[in-house]
Formats: structure tokens, sequence, C-alpha cells
């Protein structure tokens, strides 16, 4: 079955960017330098902070052992943060894999992530709880021991705390389970209750939440085949009352957990697909990517169904100054200009990120071709003079092309990158620049001699004129 998609993934992958985006909208997958899963969405201090689970790049099945962080202020130009937390952060559970589906909640100025994870034996599926001071981590185990001990099918919690400072822990699959928590948040009062009659095809991957006094339970439906249900209520504890599809029944669809924010005005639905992976109906190789669509609700508060998750993305709530430092790691999209000589497989994923001690998060695996995409940047009616970035290679180098609107689009300046002799010692190196004038989608493309890597990015920044 998957070699009949090939030729339409492989086109989709690398036209679609290319030719049919348009300026200042996202593109979906929303994050493409790392296989993402299970979306869990915040909003803190005007920042989206997007957390995921994380499939290894090799997975075949389920390889997960860590959870990452993306933020976004435009919903278009994601910033990766790195890794928030992983299995090392539960010394006491199974270490090899099953760092599933996460959710962070804010309260009184600490985070609180809450994980499924597994511990040895039968039955294996623990929650656990880890803290942290900000919103990107480091996020210690607050417990040293699950939160919620073990059960079969006691995975993929979601948090709400409610007007009245209750916060509520719904859990489950294919039941769905839920406790009142402390207030300390890393405890719970009363039972464990199982919610006794599970609204139509609930699955897994609640997304608990309330807005404008109607409660909403949002999850992966598995009916003919998976789409995201949701049901509504007036208590937090339910009676449920299923509503319909948020999102349509689609082959395309495993496990499509879903996270619902409302952002600046607007509201968006979070999932994934596997696009990334060549794949426009699911391999089971688990290698997902996360996506992200805007919705509306209807005045009684009911969701219309959404189509399936499309390539286009979202609208950018405001445009990105090229006037300050940006980090390499904010874009809209990444890939690899295609060349005769590629097979897919040579492509996802191309350009990663790493960490440093030195300079923190930073663009690695930059190679011939490979380019990154900024969307919507505002270069004022002056315009740019200089491109600035910060670099370190212990290659050959190589150079940086900067056009805007698409990979071959009009070119405004080159910085050739010359190496300075370690891949963790960095340099500020600058061009100068013309043409860059209004608003325009940036794409930085990588340019340099034979396969390897070239240099590693940090940050850019331009110069006005
Ligand atoms: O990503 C691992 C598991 O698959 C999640 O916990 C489920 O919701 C499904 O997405």
């Amino acid at each position: 079955m998957f070699s009949r998609y090939v030729p339409l993934a492989i086109a989709l992958a690398f036209a679609a960017p290319l030719y049919l985006a348009q300026p200042a909208m996202a593109e979906n997958p929303i994050i493409q330098t790392s296989f993402t899963a299970d979306p869990a969405p915040l909003v803190h201090d005007g920042v989206v902070y997007l957390y995921t689970s994380h499939d290894e790049d090799d997975a075949n099945g389920f390889k997960m052992r860590d959870w990452h962080l993306y933020t976004s202020t435009d919903m278009v130009n994601w910033t990766d943060k790195g890794v928030v937390a992983s299995l090392k952060t539960f010394p006491w559970a199974v270490q090899e894999n099953d760092a599933w589906a996460p959710q962070v909640v804010a309260r009184d100025g600490k985070f609180y992530l809450y994980v499924p994870i597994s511990v040895a034996g039968w039955p294996k599926n623990v929650i656990a709880v880890a803290v942290a001071d900000k919103p990107e981590g480091p996020f210690r185990d607050a417990l040293g021991k699950p939160l919620i001990d073990k059960a079969d099918g006691f995975i993929d919690p979601t948090v709400w705390i409610d007007d009245d400072g209750q916060a509520y822990l719904y859990w489950g699959n294919p039941n769905l389970w839920y406790v009142k928590l402390n207030k300390d948040m890393i405890s719970y009062s009363g039972n464990i209750e199982k919610v006794p009659s599970k609204p139509a095809n609930y699955q897994e991957g609640p997304w608990f939440y309330k807005r404008q006094s109607k409660y909403y339970l949002a999850y992966a439906s598995t009916c003919c085949p998976e789409g995201i249900g949701y049901a509504m209520a007036d208590k937090p504890t339910g009676p449920w009352t299923y509503k319909g599809d948020i999102m349509d029944h689609n082959p395309g669809s495993t496990g499509n957990h879903p996270g619902i924010i409302d952002f600046q005005g607007h509201s968006y639905l979070f999932g994934f697909n596997y696009r990334l992976n060549f794949a426009e109906t699911p391999i089971h190789h688990e290698r997902r990517s996360v996506t992200v669509t805007e919705f509306n609700y209807n005045p009684d508060g009911t969701i219309s169904t959404q189509p399936w998750w499309d390539t286009v993305g979202v609208k950018q709530l405001h445009t990105l100054s090229p006037y300050q430092r940006v980090e390499a790691e904010t874009l809209a999209w990444t890939s690899r200009v295609k060349r005769d000589r590629d097979r897919p497989i040579d492509w996802a994923p191309g350009i990663k990120t790493a960490r440093s001690d030195t300079v923190g998060i930073y663009l690695t695996r930059i190679t011939d071709l490979t380019y990154v995409k900024i969307n919507g940047v505002d270069f004022g009616a002056g315009g740019a003079s200089t491109f600035s970035a910060n670099v370190a290679s212990n290659g050959k180098g190589g150079v940086i092309e900067l056009h805007l609107d698409s990979v071959d689009g009009p070119k405004i300046g080159r910085l050739t990158v010359t190496p300075t002799g370690d891949w963790n010692h960095w340099k500020v190196q600058t061009t100068q620049v013309s043409g860059a004038v209004g608003t325009h989608d940036l794409i930085l493309v990588f340019k340099g001699e034979g396969d390897s890597p070239l240099f590693n990015l940090d940050y850019w920044s331009f110069g006005k004129s």
C-alpha cells in the first residue's frame, strides 16, 4: 500500500512548500526538524507553548523517549526549545520507551507536566507529574513515583483548572477516568472515577477544557476510520453529551490526539498526520508530525466538523522583524531543494536542532541545498542593507543564499560562511544585501560542496539601510 502513495507524497513534500505556499501562512505539518505527535498547547503570557511527544527518526512502531517544546507568537514561525523532559526525568520508570502524550498546565507560578509512562511488569501504564519554574523547564520529577498508579489503559492525561480552583485530571484508553487534583497539583483527593457512559467513539487522547461556561472533552475517536470527536457538559464531571466530530474521520489517522486553544481571538485545533514520513496513509512506523488548523465555535458553543489536515496551515498573526536577533531554530518550514538523485529517505528529516552549553539550541545537519523558510518577515519601506549570522564550522563552510518568497525567488544577498575551526566555535559573519523591502517570506538556502554538514547556525539578523 505504501508504494502507491510515494510519488504523490514526494510531490507534495517538495512542491507544496515551494510553489503553493501563500506568504504569511503556516505550512502543515508545523514542525519538521523532528517527528512529533500528541500536541499539547499552553497559552501563557502571550506565547503559545506547544509541548509534544517525539517519535525517534528510526521508529518502527512506538519509540518515544522524551518530550519537546516549540513556541510561537504568530502561529506560523515556531521556535524549537528542545527537550524539556525525558524518561530520565523519571528514573523509576521503564527507560527504553513509552514517553507518550503529555500536557502542561500553569498554576501559581509553577508549571506541571503530566505524562503517561510505564513501569516494569503488567499492568504497566502509570501517570507521572513533573514540575518546573518556567514553561521551558527544566521539569523535575515531583513525586519519585507515579501520581496515578499502574493499571491497564492509564494513558493520555489532560488537566483543567476550573474557575473555582478545583483541578480535574482525565485520562484513559479505551475507558475514561478522572480524579480531582489537590491544589498542590501533585496529589489527588477522593476516588479514581470511571466515566460510566463515555462519549460515542471515545478511544483515547482526551483534551479537557472549559469555554464560556461549557465543558468540552475532545478525543481521538475510533469508528470507520478514526477522527476527532467531542462531547460537552454543564459540569466538569459530566454527564457528557456527544456532539459529533471536530475533524472528519480519515484513513490517514491513527491516534489523532487533539490539543485545543484560544489565542488572540482565534481558536486552534492541533493534531498530527504522517506527511513528513511521506505517507498519506499511516504505515505504522509511528513517525508522525504535528499539524494545526483554525476553527470557529458556533453561537451555541458547538463546533463544526473540520476537514482533514491541509498542507496550508493557519494565517500569521503578526509579522516578524528581521532587525533583531532571530534564533535560527525559528522557522515555518525546512526541507531540501530536490536533486535528481534524491530518494525519499534522503529527505526526512534533513536539518535538525541540537543544544550546546555555549549558545543553546542551534540548527545543525545543514547540507548542500537544505533550506529554512521564515514566513512574513517585514523588512519595512527602507529595506535592509546587511545580513549577519552566528555560525560555527569544522567542515568546509559554505554559503547562505537569501531569497524572497520561494527558494528560487529574488536573491537579496549571499553570505560566504568560512570555517571557524570547531563545530561549537561561534563567529558572527556579515554580508551586504539589497532588494529586501516590504513583507516577504525569507528563505535561507544553504549551499556547499559534498554531502557532509557545512556549518551550524545559531542566529541571524539584518541591519537597516
Ligand atoms: O503517541 C503515543 C500514543 O499514541 C498516545 O499516548 C496516544 O494518544 C496516541 O497518539
